[in-house]
């Protein structure tokens, strides 16, 4: 594990011209044979020899122009091949041959097995797994791929590109061969193979060309991937109208595997999926997994343009493709759902997950300088803090500039491999404006903080707004430049009427987005006839951390009269954040816990408002976690006294909003038959919103348990379930629920996973016994991604008491967890291992048991790089 930094960044001494690349096919020995056509770039070093990247390969055979190389001119490593004395001016051909073994390959990174197929991922770097290559996202070539195996095995022979044709090939074998002509990195390189079903159906483009689209899952399973592919015609469809992106091959296809370490990949014409993001129906899928195969299919399918027409000159530019990608899948699901909930479900997400990366030692900037190990930067601050600075360009340059900059963009840089810079001067020459002290979103990490305060002046009718922007320290950069913060801005008067200034002094305000950009900054409102209640950052236009002192009477009149949606939702918040936070400490005191009754009313009218969607009244219903109870504390936290308090919160509100949820329980009712649209979606969130507080105050589960009888649809019964087992652990009903559940989809292991992820969150101590038990069950499949993350994940992210117990058994569990994952699967360990990056903030007995298991991890003999990094980082 050497550090990488982007200051080293060179182009390679060679350009590869072409890729033929042969696979014979077979389950522990597959023969991969690379016939790769290089030439010396112009101007380099005439006798610099060739230097091609592996990772745990041997080479069994090397030609150059078809003649072997003899033993001196070549050294081959597990880790690269050198070959010397090559021609200076003319291409040359070579021919590398390597045995590789899939069903060894548990790391899921290459070419591995799942299920029974074979199946690829080469991102960031797994092509060097299959063959000495230089593997870097700027080596844009060609591919041929030509793919042999056992016929009735694998009546499937896919890869990227258009297929060319294919045959029998000798005993019991066939082949198939196919062409990618868009020059692509190796890591958008992928080949499947094996015995699957498929979907079919066509997508006709802009321009009038059929693609045939394809989805493949296993047989049997084929109906429940009919939403992936409406889900992927949308996208398609889109693409053109929003961004004028038309598809660009003859055929779309999408493989869903079981084994995966991510959500999908986006290799050229052939997306590999974890098949959770493709398979649905009203039986197995949530409403949320819906929008998330409707959000991921579209991600995928969106890299298209953003990411493998135009792709990153290195890793360090993970962001231009990724962020860009994140903001586009973004906008879709606004269009296709209702777009201010679609924003309230993004910040909560961002909020939950990348300010606590933002504020703790895992920090970097959006575009990072230096990395260890790339796999680690897969991360939330470049996907989604990517997707906001994206937003933020779009923000400052209005609808059409943003367009024009992006036509610029797809226009100038098509087919080439490119930085965050060439991206950021596309906007530059689109509005003609400067955004050098913008671009500092990309490389200054830390969420900044802006403290705001307003002063009305009646006499002279003006409001004066004072804004101070303070970016905190992180790992590596100690003080920090201010940024340009554009802030979505509007006043309200004391009917809710919009106040509109006569004009604005001491700060740019264009439509409604006034420009921070000093360290201070006081901006004055002009013609302002009355006291006006403030509402700032509108639409979470950036992701800040905001100090604003406001009554609990005027964020209430926000709440209620804001043209912005995502505003009343979070002036909601902000009421009742602070008696959160009172509870915790109340709890912790052993004090009487309460709530502001302008809380709880504003609460109510909001769930009760039948002017507002059922999607954002449940969204205004769902309190704020106990993670993010535990980082607006900032420090010194108790996780049992946040619960504590929350569920105190909870209790009250239920208490005082009774017949408010009984009577939405009642007359929220769903259409028969069921249909994942986003309104029927809204309905029930909102309808097992007020279920939950009516079991907050029932003390039977009966209620909840007719719930999970009456329930048609996985949405219903993984709620009432999920209220049976965290709300009434010990009943006979949640015991005869589980069971229930778990005997009527023991046969799916998506289904499966959920029951471990319900049982996996259930609150309080005993929980780690209860998964320790699961454990030992023969359904726990320790080398499949899904089933680690929904049992071992869940506990470490998503259940602060039990994995918080006081006595830090749940730390030493996740330590030899780590450690046993870490000698198959690195990436994934890896991955689970951060859901310790705020250990920090525990009170000290839990924070010393923390500290343990992490140098209980650290002194670990043989650590991956990938783990090595994390828990380095994280002690630092
Ligand atoms: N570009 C992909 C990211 C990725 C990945 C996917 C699967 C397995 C390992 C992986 N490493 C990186 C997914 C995406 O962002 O679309
Ligand atoms: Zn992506």
């Amino acid at each position: 594990g050497q550090i990488v930094h982007l200051a080293d960044y060179r182009p390679t001494d060679f350009v590869l011209e072409r890729v033929d690349l042969t696979f014979d096919l077979h389950p522990t020995e597959t023969k991969v044979e690379a016939r790769l056509i290089f030439h010396r770039r112009e101007g380099t070093d005439p006798k610099a020899p060739l230097v091609l990247d592996g990772d745990d390969l041997s080479l069994s055979g090397l030609l150059l122009d078809q003649v072997d190389v003899p033993a001196g001119q070549f050294e081959a490593t597990a880790e690269s091949l050198t070959v010397r004395d090559l021609p200076e001016s003319t291409p040359f051909e070579l021919t590398i041959t390597t045995i590789i073994n899939p069903e060894a390959n548990t790391q899921l990174m290459g070419l591995y097995r799942s299920g029974g197929i074979y199946c690829t991922q080469c991102e960031a770097e797994g092509f060097r797994r299959i063959t000495y290559f230089p593997d870097r996202p700027d080596v844009l070539a060609p591919y041929t791929v030509n793919i042999i195996a056992d016929k009735a095995a694998n009546p499937l022979l896919l890869s990227n590109g258009n297929f060319l044709g294919g045959a029998g090939y000798g005993e019991g074998k066939h082949f198939a061969a196919w062409f990618d002509p868009h020059p692509k990195p190796s890591y958008l390189f992928a080949l499947v193979a094996g015995d699957l079903g498929v979907v079919e159906d066509t997508f006709v483009t802009m321009s009038d060309r059929e693609v045939a689209l394809k989805i493949y899952v296993e047989h049997g399973k084929e109906p429940r991937a009919a939403y992936a592919m409406d889900a992927l015609k949308r996208s398609m469809k889109w693409d053109e109208e929003r961004f004028g992106r038309e598809y660009d091959l003859d055929i779309f296809m999408i493989v869903a595997v079981s084994d995966f370490n991510m959500g999908a990949m986006e290799n050229k014409g052939l997306n590999v999926f974890n098949d959770k993001y493709v398979l649905a129906d009203p039986e197995i899928a949530t409403d949320a997994d819906y929008a998330n195969i409707e959000a991921i299919i579209a991600h995928e399918y969106f890299h298209n343009w953003t990411g493998n027409r135009i792709t990153c000159r290195d890793w360090f530019q993970l962001c231009l493709k990724e962020g860009l990608t994140v903001y586009r899948d973004h906008e879709f699901s606004a269009d296709q759902r209702s777009r201010p909930v679609k924003r309230i479900a993004e910040v909560r997400h961002l909020k939950s997950e990348q300010f606590p990366e933002d504020s703790g030692p895992l920090a970097h900037p959006v575009r990072p300088t230096k990395y260890r190990e790339i796999n680690n930067f897969y991360t939330t601050t470049v996907y989604e803090k990517g997707s906001e600075v994206t937003r933020m360009i779009a923000t400052l340059l209005g609808r059409d500039l943003f367009k024009k900059g992006m036509d610029l963009y797809f226009d100038r840089h098509d087919g080439q491999a490119v930085t965050i810079e060439d991206f950021i001067k596309c906007f530059e020459d689109a509005s003609g404006r400067d955004l050098t002290q913008f671009s500092l979103w990309y490389h200054q990490a830390g969420t900044p903080l802006v403290t705001a305060s307003g002063t009305y002046d009646a006499a002279a009718k003006t409001f004066a707004l004072s804004l101070e922007q303070m970016v905190p320290a992180t790992p590596g950069q100690a003080t920090k430049e201010p940024m340009h913060i554009p802030l979505r801005t509007a006043l309200f008067a004391a009917d809710g009427a919009l106040l509109t200034p006569t004009s604005v002094t001491d700060a740019e305000l264009t439509d409604d987005v006034l420009h921070l950009t000093a360290r201070t900054q006081t901006a004055v409102f002009h013609g302002i006839p009355s006291r006006p209640v403030l509402s700032l950052n509108r639409s979470f236009s950036t992701p800040i951390n905001l100090q604003l002192s406001q009554s609990a009477k005027d964020l209430a009149l926000i709440a209620r009269y804001e043209t912005d949606h995502f505003a009343r939702w979070q002036a909601l918040i902000d009421l009742g954040l602070p008696n959160l936070l009172q509870a915790a400490r109340d709890a912790r005191q052993g004090n009487p816990i309460t709530c502001d009754a302008a809380f709880v009313d504003a609460l109510l009218a909001a769930a009760n408002d039948e002017s507002l969607e059922p999607a954002f009244r449940a969204q205004a219903l769902a309190l704020p976690s106990e993670a993010d109870i535990a980082r607006e504390l900032g420090g010194n936290n108790d996780p049992d006294a946040i619960h504590a308090g929350r569920q105190a919160i909870l209790a009250l509100v239920a208490e005082a909003g009774r017949s408010v949820f009984a009577a939405l329980y009642d007359n929220m009712q769903t259409s028969d038959p069921f249909s994942p649209d986003a309104a029927s979606a809204g309905r029930r969130a909102l309808r097992n919103a007020a279920l939950t507080y009516l079991s907050q105050s029932d003390n039977a589960p009966a209620r909840a348990k007719a719930a999970f009888d009456a329930a048609n649809n996985m949405t219903d019964l993984s709620a009432a379930l999920t209220i049976l087992a965290h709300r009434f652990p010990e009943s006979a009903e949640a015991k005869a629920a589980l069971q229930g559940f778990h005997d009527r989809f023991a046969e799916n292991a998506l289904v499966i996973d959920k029951w471990l992820a319900i049982q996996a969150a259930i609150p309080g101590a005993a929980t780690l016994e209860r998964i320790q038990g699961l454990m030992e069950t023969p359904l726990f499949k320790r080398t499949n991604p899904n089933r680690m993350r929904a049992l071992v994940g869940t506990f470490a992210f998503a259940n602060p008491t039990g994995f918080g117990r006081a006595d830090g058994a749940g730390y030493r569990f996740l330590a030899e967890q780590i450690l046993d994952i870490d000698q198959r699967n690195p990436q994934l360990a890896a991955r689970i291992l951060t859901s310790m990056r705020s250990w920090r903030l525990l009170e000290l007995v839990r924070a010393d048991h923390a500290r343990s298991a992490l140098m209980q991890i650290e002194r670990a003999g043989s650590l991956s790089t990938d783990v090595r990094d994390i828990v380095d980082r994280i002690l630092k």
